[in-house]
């Protein structure tokens, strides 16, 4: 074991810091068209016309196209008992948000697209009709997003477990909170981008996406070609943190346009059309009750939430709804729960996976409530934490239907409590109160669920020793390829330096599932592992065959087989190479050296761990600033301590984001009030804590020969409610909603 466990730097580091990353608006074909899109400026209106001559005859102008010359729609996979409505890629006469593509204008550059726009805009017809922002209006079904369902409502979830009328008549007391989970935007340092290059009956498309396998074929269901027609490579990705997961209309437009013009189309989005066009995260209003007993004791936990789907359902509309219904229990003993979920259309910006994608809502709405329940009972948040924690036996199954493989939820907080020197923070806090100032601290634990599906792993060594990996999953800043290099070096004895991963691309690699739900590593990995251990036993049966010995007296250690207990040895390398001469291997064995394995996750892996947040309030500005920041993320084995670090801080700023400063604000109307970033505040570095982390206690799971679970989530499920109940212990405050902004606390102490 050289290499997995350990800190190992970066693989990709050097090509991204040496500017030799390539992404999509880097790629350039000869004759390349610019894509622009006309978006509504309204919420909520019929189309009545758009005048196309004065753009259509603009320097450079190709064409300009609406849903009757491009009647196709995004295809959408739904639950069972959805109600889902028709997605145009172009909209059919009425538009449903701010920023729904109307019209279509390729151009031989990409200014001279957008200026074709502005000639576009002012011939457009719109006629306002009635618009339902807010989800308790959207409730009522008064105005309907689209009125051919009659209602408003995308899916109800329904999950009870338990005797809750029970508990809540029996409760002594009932703690109760409306919190509102806002939207956010998913933003990555790359936008979404797109380039498609007819190729005979074909296309191949970059794109900027975590799934390259699934937007072949969802792109595929769009345009009415067979899968094979298409080949999807996803390039350099500069961050994705859920949003593209989803097929868009941008996509579909590229390649339906690139084959029907016969000349390569490239869409980069702008930042303001992030705002307004990518999927929003979160966007949730919950009713959360605690029953307690006189002893304090939780009987029971019910929640009616409400999820805002925005106009059009998406590739990820749902599963942010299951994980907020699938992990509302938490880390708890709770012996009853009820938990309704209404998923709402209303004429905003659809919504869709955002880092953590349903468990930052539930872990939010239980550690908020939970710290209610624990002020309210006057008993330190810990305590009252540490008293209703899971003890076993696991795995444990929730009444929500979680399947918990387990650990030690106690020694996690413990480790936590003792890395923060929690009892000295108390005191502090105790004397910097007496000297006026607001300091807080804020408790936050969570189980998440990481990892689904099977992925594919392919180990092909050169005869030259080097090796090259192939895997379905599309890392785009995680750092997986690092990890993957880390396992089959190890397995293989090889260096890693002489390891190359391949990904992203549905020519190279048959199939995958991408990079999502942390399952990078635990998926992918764990493919990976199968496939090199079945390249190694083939090595040792050549080595074997050399070395004129059985194949189970050699050991692999420190570049070669070497035979146990005596001196004799053949290099890994050389292995390799006869691997590749067939009148050196035994007889009747394959040429070549190059095995694929498939892991499929049983279920799915449940990291669990707790935050601390230390912060201090400034009483005049109402600046929330972090004073310090603990986190024990139990992921199992960690493969790369300084990528799962990289991972932890990384959530946890995210976290930060959305308890003090992001929020997309709407206004009655529908209009996006903060779609820049001069209005969007998004975290600076001067703001971002550094986080102490610990893996804590290393439990391995038992769902995957590595014994790993997701850690690419865990900082933003958990630093939300982390800061959030800081900052409010801090100033004395029981409940207030994301984000705590100054102008908001100071309302809430002074203003009322
Ligand atoms: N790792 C490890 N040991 C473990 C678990 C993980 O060493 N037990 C390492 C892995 O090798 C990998 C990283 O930690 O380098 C994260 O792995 P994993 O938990 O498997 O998560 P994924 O790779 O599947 O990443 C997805 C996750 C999600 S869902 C979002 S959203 C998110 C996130 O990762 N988006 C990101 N982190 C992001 N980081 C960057 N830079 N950009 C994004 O868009």
């Amino acid at each position: 074991m050289a290499f997995l466990g350990k800190p190992v730097p970066r693989l990709e580091d050097e090509r991204l810091l040496r500017g030799q990353g390539r992404y999509v608006d880097d790629l350039s074909y000869p004759g390349t068209l610019h894509l622009a899109l006309l978006r509504s400026p309204l919420a909520s209106a019929r189309v009545l016309g758009l005048e196309r001559e004065r753009a259509l005859g603009m320097p450079g102008v190709v064409g300009v196209f609406t849903h009757e010359e491009v009647p196709l729609e995004i295809p959408v996979r739904v639950p069972k008992g959805a109600n889902p409505a028709f997605h145009p890629a172009l909209a059919k006469g009425v538009v449903r948000y701010v920023g729904e593509p109307i019209a279509a204008v390729v151009a031989e550059t990409r200014a001279q697209a957008e200026d074709a726009l502005e000639a576009l805009a002012q011939g457009l017809d719109l006629d306002p009709l009635p618009q339902v922002v807010d989800l308790e209006e959207a409730l009522k079904d008064e105005v309907l997003v689209h009125p051919e369902l009659g209602t408003n409502l995308a899916y109800r979830r329904y999950v009870k477990g338990g005797e809750v009328e029970e508990a809540f008549q029996r409760a002594h007391r009932v703690v109760q909170a409306k919190i509102r989970i806002p939207r956010v935007a998913p933003l990555s340092l790359e936008g979404r981008g797109v380039l498609a290059v007819p190729e005979g009956e074909g296309l191949l498309l970059y794109a900027s996406t975590q799934v390259p396998h699934r937007l072949r074929e969802l792109l595929a269901q769009a345009l009415g070609l067979p899968q094979e027609a298409l080949r999807v490579v996803a390039p350099e990705v500069g961050g994705a943190f859920g949003a593209k997961l989803n097929l868009y209309p941008e996509e579909v437009l590229a390649a339906f346009l690139a084959r029907r013009l016969g000349r390569p189309i490239k869409w980069v989005e702008g930042r303001r059309e992030a705002f307004l066009a990518t999927a929003h995260g979160r966007g949730q209003l919950g009713e959360v009750a605690l029953a307690l007993s006189e002893e304090g004791r939780v009987l029971g936990l019910r929640a009616r939430i409400l999820a805002d789907v925005g106009a059009y359902l998406l590739e990820t509309t749902f599963p942010p709804h299951g994980g907020t219904v699938l992990m509302l229990q938490g880390p708890y003993a709770i012996p009853a729960l009820e938990v309704e979920l209404l998923a709402l259309y209303t004429h905003a910006t659809p919504t869709g996976a955002y880092r953590g994608a349903g468990r930052p809502e539930a872990t939010f709405y239980l550690e908020r409530i939970f710290e209610i329940a624990a002020k309210t009972l006057g008993e330190d948040p810990v305590a009252f934490r540490r008293r209703h924690l899971l003890r076993g036996p696991f795995p444990h199954r929730t009444l929500t239907g979680a399947q918990y493989e387990g650990g030690d939820y106690e020694g996690a907080l413990q480790a936590l409590l003792e890395a923060a020197r929690y009892e000295e923070l108390r005191a502090f806090q105790e004397e910097a109160r007496k000297e006026g100032r607001k300091v807080g601290l804020g408790l936050a634990f969570y189980v998440e669920v990481t990892g689904y599906g099977y992925e594919v792993g392919t180990v092909r060594v050169h005869p030259d020793g080097s090796a090259t990996l192939f895997t379905g999953t599309s890392p785009h800043g995680q750092g997986a390829g690092t990890a993957f290099a880390q396992i089959v070096a190890d397995t293989l004895s090889l260096p890693l330096g002489r390891i190359r991963v391949v990904y992203g691309d549905t020519q190279a690699i048959p199939m995958g599932q991408g990079t999502a739900g942390s399952r990078t590593l635990q998926v992918g990995g764990s493919a990976l592992l199968l496939a090199a251990e079945k390249v190694r036993e083939k090595m040792r049966r050549i080595a074997a065959h050399l070395l004129e010995v059985a194949p189970e007296d050699l050991v692999l250690e420190g570049g070669a087989f070497r035979v146990k207990g005596a001196p004799l040895a053949v290099s890994v390398a050389e292995v390799a190479q006869v691997a590749y001469d067939p009148r050196r291997l035994p007889r009747g064995m394959e040429v070549g050296l190059e095995e694929r394995a498939t892991f499929n996750l049983e279920g799915a892996t449940f990291p669990y761990g707790a935050h601390l947040a230390l912060v201090e309030v400034d009483p005049e500005t109402f600046l929330v600033r972090v004073l310090g920041y603990w986190a024990v993320d139990e992921v199992g084995r960690v493969v790369n301590p300084l990528l799962a670090y990289g991972q932890a801080q990384g959530g946890v700023v995210q976290g930060l984001g959305q308890a003090l400063l992001e929020e997309v604000v709407l206004d009655p109307q529908g209009q996006n009030l903060t779609a820049s970033l001069l209005e969007y505040a998004l975290p600076r570095a001067a703001q971002a804590p550094k986080v102490i982390w610990s893996p804590g206690e290393e439990h391995p799971s038992p769902q995957n020969p590595l014994g790993a679970k997701g850690i690419g989530e865990a900082g933003a499920i958990a630093a939300p409610p982390a800061i959030a109940n800081a900052v409010l212990d801090a100033l004395g405050l029981l409940h207030l909603d994301l984000p705590l902004t100054p102008p908001k606390l100071f309302q809430a102490l002074r203003g009322g």
